[in-house]
């Protein structure tokens, strides 16, 4: 445990050294990567809980952000579990107005570990921009990501747009984000969401 604890601490101090470090020490010792990355998601709630308590601020958490995803990198041919051939294009970003990107990354990062081929369209993505990803890579699979409760409702516009557009039978829609859920899935008219990172490539699978 104390290597986890080890973990919050470089997380908290936004020290991407150090949280290499203790993530290549883990993996040698023979940590289970997916514990060490649940290690890295359960400080990040912690910078989350500061930040809203003015406890840390924006310089602060961007410095944790950086050391995480410095952490991510390192375990991403461990987290990545082969993909067998590949199951078609997915289309992803951060919603317009969202620049939250960790959670995005990560399951673009499993998702092309797992056979995907991924267009990533990084964050503050617009509806029309996500429209114009599916139409020029015939993607199969759109997913979104939103961090904010302000920045949910894009997810919708996105849903419209290739309703609209008349491609929506030809693409499955995901989505997650903390503040997304399953009912609101279902209520904007996605097709799945993803509490995590894993949970969304088993679903992404099902999906296509
Ligand atoms: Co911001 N932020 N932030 N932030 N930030 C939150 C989200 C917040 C909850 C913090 C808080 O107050 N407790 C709060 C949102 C409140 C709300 O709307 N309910 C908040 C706020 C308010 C803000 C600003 C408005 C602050 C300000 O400016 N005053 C501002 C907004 C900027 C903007 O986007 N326009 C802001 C800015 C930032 C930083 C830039 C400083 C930085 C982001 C850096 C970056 O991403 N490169 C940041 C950070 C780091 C956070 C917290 C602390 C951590 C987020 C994170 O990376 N978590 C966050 C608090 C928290 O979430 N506990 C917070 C780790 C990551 C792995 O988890 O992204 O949830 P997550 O991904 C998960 C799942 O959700 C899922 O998989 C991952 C796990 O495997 N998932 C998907 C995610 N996307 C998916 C897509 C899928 C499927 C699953 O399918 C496609």
């Amino acid at each position: 445990m104390t290597q986890f604890a080890n973990m919050t601490e470089a997380i908290l101090a936004g020290d991407p050294d150090r949280v290499k470090q203790l993530a290549e020490e883990g993996i040698s010792r023979g940590d289970d990567a997916g514990a060490v990355m649940a290690a890295m998601i359960g400080a990040m709630d912690i910078v989350g809980e500061k930040m809203e308590a003015e406890d840390m601020f924006i310089p602060e958490v961007l410095m944790s952000a950086k050391a995480m995803s410095a952490g991510t990198e390192l375990l991403k041919p461990h987290l990545a579990e082969g993909g067998d051939g590949n199951k078609g294009t997915l289309v992803i970003g951060s919603v317009h107005g969202d620049l939250h990107d960790i959670g995005k990354n990560l399951v673009k990062m499993l998702m092309e570990g797992s056979g995907f081929s991924v267009v990533d369209l990084g964050t503050n993505v617009a509806p029309d921009a996500f429209l114009a990803a599916v139409k020029e890579h015939s993607a199969s699979l759109v997913g979104m990501s939103a961090l904010l409760t302000t920045t949910m409702p894009v997810m919708k516009e996105v849903v419209d747009a290739l309703k609209n557009a008349g491609l929506r039978d030809q693409v499955k829609v995901l989505v997650g984000g903390a503040p997304v859920t399953d009912a609101y899935a279902e209520q904007i008219g996605a097709d799945a969401y993803g509490a995590d990172a894993g949970s969304a490539v088993r679903i992404a699978k099902s999906l296509v």
